[in-house]
């Protein structure tokens, strides 16, 4: 067997603090590396876990100027925000650093200046953008102007909002500066490169080669063809007032490039966590017996195995081990975006779950089980508010907690609330399978881990979980308690079913625990064992609990989550969409399309009445219409409304709206429609219910 490297150290991207965070980060950086370094601590291996808030570049200055405020106000908030959901998501870091702190600038500096007094970095005279309003030189964020590609006005120096496509300054049509407004002028400015291409060799042998097998295929195919296609030198510098100032003396106005020092962050964030922790943290970074672990998403491939190596490797450090990078996130069938408000922040779901009355720990393994299900490892993936349910209500209520609670409920009625003896003499076929399988599903989860598929390792977790519950439910012992007062030997049997039951519980507390912490906790709780328990060692072992042991009762491990709790998250993601996206300019058209003028006795005919809506459902093989139940106080009526495209009909229940109650009735897809609910459409065409104010007796008269 390999001999396992001295320490560990694992790092997750650091987010910049421009914003809460949402739970494709989640997914992609935070809680893999959370499972991995609680996987490794429970092994008691020497692990440090670093992270931290990445508080430069233009994205700071921008979204102060979005807020009006100024960017150190943007990074404090943003800072202590994310710092605080990343601690109620119970994601372990040994640090949260910042790389405004004075001991990342110094840090910066001094790697920096190592480059440079070697000569390992060139400079280059170019001509860019210069603001002559502010007398600043404008960052490709700074300008807007017309894109080349799809002539939208919605485009920057560095992308089109509209079309996407990847831009430089230059080749903008009509720029202006965001700051001032003004056409800029060029002025030359020369900056700081690093040569990628003198390390072709290095780079190609290090990944293409060495790498080739253990890290994830996209992240070696993403840096063949990066490599592949010419490595250009990357500038380091950048002429911006925000960020770690250039440590040269002709270098007035310039700063470093925030890719240049955010990753440098990590290494300072180990040096916090040394001086915080009485420890060396040169090790860490110098030591060849280190296994260097980063966490990222798929865009932050090129700095983490191609740029942040090579200055790893010329400033004498070790490089990364592995890089596993995940894929993205989907949210309901659609990218995530912030622009879109297309999203659900960590903080949203923190506010809507955990920090609920019945809420608390359990929601937090919740989504932390659900994202790991669904980690985008290999492909982009989807989270759904439905299939958080399913994953919640069928697997971890089902399945793990029911296999729990059965364990428990069955101790205490059968074997009075002690764990009871194993009588080896009698043990069949099944007790030596689920033995086996005990022991089979650790080294499984470990070669997992170990290979970063967390996915996989938590799937034969509950996978176990599953074979505990088959186990019983052919055991039986509730049927052979039935014979105990005649055949007093019989009590035996469901002695033996329950010892290895419980022997299984402990077990899946010692393998949930990476996954699942605070699940873990309170299963040691209800075993009245220290949390010592859940060292992986104990993993495999049948004498976790001891003979005669009593154990306390059952607590429910999960909840369900009720329709309603999907609903209403569904809605509130449409209609945030909905505010957030654009307002057509004008509008088109100057004279409203009005129809015949009519007299009041036509508007007389129709009678008009509020009602609510008690149910809703999709009509088979129609696309557009929903089946409504209302009611209209005096009587219930089934009504079609063309509206399936709009809303999920489980978030329409309960709306109140206003019906053309004496419509003659119509048949649609062989439905009696009896009536019709009025809609309101906006100038997106999106439609909207059109409801009294307040909350009224369903029957009220409209007119
Ligand atoms: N802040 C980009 C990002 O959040 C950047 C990561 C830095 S990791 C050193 O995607
Ligand atoms: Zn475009």
């Amino acid at each position: 067997m390999k001999q396992p490297p001295k320490r560990y150290l694992i790092t997750s991207a650091l987010p910049y603090a421009n914003g809460l965070k949402h739970i494709g980060h989640l997914a992609g950086a935070y809680i893999p590396a959370d499972i991995y370094a609680r996987y490794l601590r429970s092994q008691k291996r020497d692990v440090v876990f670093v992270c931290g808030s990445d508080e430069h570049g233009t994205a700071i200055p921008i979204q102060a100027m979005k807020e009006g405020t100024t960017p150190q106000a943007i990074i404090d908030k943003y800072h202590q925000a994310m710092k605080e959901d990343f601690a109620s998501l119970q994601i372990s870091f040994d640090i949260y650093h910042r790389t405004s702190d004075p001991l990342h600038h110094e840090t910066s500096r001094e790697f920096f200046t190592y480059l440079h007094d070697r000569g390992e970095l060139e400079t280059k005279e170019t001509e860019q953008y210069f603001d002559e309003g502010s007398q600043t030189f404008l960052a490709d964020r700074f300008i807007k102007g017309t894109c080349p590609n799809c002539k939208s006005d919605r485009a920057f120096g560095d992308q089109c909002e509209s079309c996407g496509a990847t831009l430089s300054p230059d080749e903008l049509i009509n720029p202006v500066s965001t700051i001032s407004g003004q056409a800029p002028i060029k002025k030359k400015t020369s900056h700081w490169y690093l040569p990628l291409a003198k390390h072709e060799a290095f780079l190609r042998d290090w990944i293409l080669v060495q790498h080739k097998d253990d890290w994830r295929p996209s992240v070696v195919g993403q840096c063949k063809s990066w490599i592949d296609g010419g490595l250009q030198s990357r500038a380091v510098t950048r002429d911006l007032n925000w960020g770690i100032k250039v440590p040269l003396e002709d270098a007035e106005g310039k700063v470093l490039y925030v890719w240049f020092d955010a990753p440098i962050g990590y290494i300072s964030a180990t040096k916090q966590w040394a001086i915080n922790n009485n420890k060396d943290w040169k090790p860490y970074w110098y030591d060849q017996d280190t296994q260097l672990v980063h966490f990222i998403g798929k865009d932050n491939i090129v700095f983490h195995c191609i740029i942040f190596p090579v200055m790893l490797k010329l400033h004498g450090n070790i490089l990364p081990t592995n890089v596993p990078a995940n894929e993205f996130l989907n949210l309901e069938g659609d990218k995530m975006s912030t622009s879109r408000n297309w999203k659900l922040e960590m903080r949203d779901y923190i506010d809507d779950f955990v920090n609920k009355e019945n809420g608390g720990d359990q929601c937090v393994d919740m989504l932390r089980y659900y994202l790991t299900q669904i980690a985008p490892e290999s492909k982009d993936s989807e989270f759904t508010w439905k299939g958080f349910q399913d994953a919640v209500n069928s697997e971890l209520v089902s399945i793990f907690g029911n296999y729990v609670n059965r364990t428990f409920v069955l101790m205490h009625k059968l074997c009075q609330g002690k764990v009871p003896k194993f009588d080896n003499a009698i043990a069949d076929e099944k007790d030596i399978q689920l033995v086996k399988d005990i022991a089979d599903t650790k080294a499984k989860i470990e070669v997992s881990l170990e290979q970063y598929k967390f996915r996989e390792a938590l799937f034969d977790v509950i996978d176990l979980a599953r074979k505990g519950n088959k186990y019983m439910q052919e055991k039986e012992p509730w049927i052979i308690a039935k014979q105990v007062a005649d055949n007093p030997a019989a009590q035996q049997l469901i002695d033996n079913c329950m010892f290895n039951c419980l022997q299984l519980t402990a077990n899946l507390a010692v393998l949930i625990n990476p996954f699942l912490p605070s699940t873990a906790k309170k299963m040691c709780y209800m075993m009245k064992v220290v949390d010592k328990m859940l060292d992986w060692e104990n993993a495999g072992k049948l004498n976790l609990l001891s003979v005669g042991y009593s154990l306390r009762e059952p607590q429910l491990l999960f909840r369900k989550i009720e329709d309603e709790e999907i609903a209403i998250q569904i809605n509130k993601l449409k209609s945030g969409a909905m505010e957030a996206s654009p307002k057509p300019a004008e509008i088109t058209s100057s004279e409203p399309q009005l129809k015949a003028e009519i007299v009041y006795d036509d508007f007389g005919k129709i009678d008009l009445k509020t009602g609510v809506i008690l149910s809703a459902q999709k009509v088979p093989k129609a696309d557009k219409l929903l089946q409504l139940e209302i009611d209209l106080g005096f009587e219930k009526r089934t009504i079609l409304s063309g509206i399936a495209m709009h809303f999920e009909p489980e978030a329409i229940i309960g709306k109140q709206v206003v019906v053309v109650a004496n419509l003659a009735p119509r048949k649609m897809r062989g439905i009696d429609s009896n009536g019709m609910i009025l809609m309101a459409e906006d100038e997106n065409g999106k439609l909207h219910f059109v409801q009294p104010e307040n909350v009224i007796a369903a029957g009220s008269k409209v007119s």
